[in-house]
């Protein structure tokens, strides 16, 4: 089942929550081009807050840390077909809105090397976004922790954030990195990347 979902997601395109055209028969989607975010909180109003069974909770945030070394864009897309449908809740590449949730990623997922985390500036260089809706109030600033010392160092040629050991760098989006996965109220947003 979890198969036929991602091969769904995949032949749409971008997967995300208010996918168009709705598959004939299709009633999830259905269900989720219909439906309305009345609080404004990015949950659709009336679904239940499921995440996939592979997301665990880590401080509370629910992650899936994939050992599976590929890039950046892979990454995200895999995140995102994870997504349970008719959920109210998201995945998509981990959004690191604070310095403690960088204290998370680093204490459970960078001893093995780097990891690459849902920020970039691929849409406009120099602007570092993060692949969601998600107000993180200007984390991260744009030089300072969690930057690494002298980063973001990589001007046109480097657009895809990952997180090591020592904070946040802005690398080529090519080198095959572990990557992680978040689940939480916030959509994908593709315009960022
Ligand atoms: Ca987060
Ligand atoms: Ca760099």
């Amino acid at each position: 089942m979890l198969v036929l979902t991602a091969c769904r997601f995949g032949f749409e395109g971008r997967p995300g929550p208010f996918d168009a055209p709705s598959f004939a028969g299709d009633s999830t989607d259905s269900v989720r081009d219909s439906v309305v975010d009345s609080v404004g909180d990015g949950a659709i109003d009336g679904l239940p807050a499921l995440c996939p069974v592979t997301y665990t909770n880590y401080s509370g945030h629910k992650y899936r840390y994939d050992t599976m070394s590929t890039i950046w864009t892979t990454a995200q897309t895999n995140c995102l077909s994870d997504q349970v449908m008719g959920s109210s809740l998201y995945t998509h590449l981990a959004v690191v809105g604070d310095m403690a949730e960088v204290g998370v990623i680093q204490s459970n997922f960078t001893g093995n090397g780097n990891v690459w985390i849902g920020l970039s500036d691929r849409s406009v260089d120099g602007t570092f976004v993060w692949v969601t809706t998600e107000a993180t109030a200007g984390f991260p600033p744009a030089t300072g922790g969690p930057w690494t010392t002298n980063e973001p160092s990589g001007n046109t040629g480097e657009n895809c954030g990952y997180e090591g050991a020592f904070g946040f760098n802005d690398g080529l989006c090519t080198p095959n990195f572990h990557y992680v996965c978040e689940c939480d109220t916030s959509p994908d947003a593709p315009a960022n990347y």
